[in-house]
């Protein structure tokens, strides 16, 4: 019986076959063609890639305010965290600050600082950029130690100075490389920054005395996430998975052209669309070709069904 119909269908013209699984695809369901075609098998989900700007939010990334009367040398006193309007006021460069005050006389120090924290555990860093946008006054009369913006190496521990803020709002950015960016990321997956300004009242007498204040207009981190996968790894019997973008816009032919340039030995592409309906391209064993909807164009939220022989890797080359 199955040579029988083997050897009817071998003896069909091609446009015939081709009519054949249009229409069967187009009227059942492609379970009902090909019995063996398992449902859909949800794929391990791929860290986002590409790139993402990060705010302070008291849920994912608080920030924190502190003030001092002792000279401090890095931001970790500040551990009173922003309020709502604080953290509003640093979404964006607006000219509403996040603000902070100190004084001191007679000798004695003041110290203000802003420190920033941003949960990056559920992204794959690849690199980042810290963004800070703000400025520091200082009045009275004494000196001032520290303007600085500093960043935590989280393995060391260390803060390290990578710049000055200023008396006017002012944009500062510092980029981290892809080298060093682990040992900036904290084991419970925090990268850590902020600004500290230090000053001393003179001694005398009438005593003398100063008043620092640091304002945030805004502070970011962007990161660059993840690499895609080179490749997709296919394995013998059915594999599905989402069509990536450089396949979009192509036909069929074209990844049937794409599949053969890395030797992918597969029976059948079946391309399901967002609406439910399936276009079908099956290589011919007997004759080594094609049939099908050659035609059938590769939309962003397609699902690949992709039956193999044997294991392969497409890397999705299109010539
Ligand atoms: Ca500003
Ligand atoms: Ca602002």
């Amino acid at each position: 019986m199955a040579e029988k119909i083997k050897s009817r269908w071998r003896s069909l013209p091609s446009w015939a076959k081709l009519a054949l699984i249009i229409v069967l695809a187009g009227m059942l369901s492609l379970s009902a063609i090909l019995p063996n075609l398992p449902p859909p098998v949800p794929q391990p989900e791929t860290p986002p890639t590409g790139t993402a700007s990060l705010l302070p939010s008291s849920s994912d990334n608080p920030a924190y305010y502190g003030i001092s009367s002792s000279a401090k040398t890095d931001p970790s006193f500040a551990t009173t965290e922003f309020t709502d309007w604080d953290y509003g006021a640093v979404q964006s460069d607006n000219g509403k600050y996040a603000n902070d005050t100190e004084s001191a006389s007679n000798g004695g120090y003041a110290s203000v600082a802003h420190r920033f924290t941003f949960n990056v555990s559920s992204y794959d860093v690849q690199n980042f950029t810290i963004h800070w946008n703000g400025y520091y006054s200082f009045s009275g009369t004494g000196a001032l130690n520290r303007k600085d913006i500093m960043i935590k190496n989280q393995t060391s521990g260390a803060w390290i100075d990578i710049g000055d803020m200023s008396t006017s709002d002012s944009d500062f950015t510092y980029s981290i490389s892809q080298e060093d960016t682990a040992d900036f990321i904290s084991s419970s997956g925090l990268i850590e920054f902020g600004v500290l300004l230090v000053g001393r009242a003179q001694t005398g007498f009438p005593p003398k005395s100063i008043t620092i204040k640091v304002y945030s207009d805004m502070a970011e981190l962007q990161i660059s996430t993840g690499t895609p996968p080179a490749y997709s790894a296919l394995q013998a019997g059915w594999n599905n998975f989402t069509a990536w973008t450089v396949d979009v816009g192509h036909t069929l032919a074209q990844v049937n052209m794409s599949l053969a340039l890395d030797n992918v030995n597969w029976t059948v592409i079946s391309l399901e669309y967002s609406n439910g309906t399936r276009a079908v391209l099956v290589w011919e064993q007997d004759t080594n070709e094609y049939i099908g909807q050659e035609g059938a164009v590769v939309e962003s939220s397609c699902t690949f069904y992709i039956h193999c022989m044997e294991a392969g890797e497409w890397y999705h080359n299109y010539p």
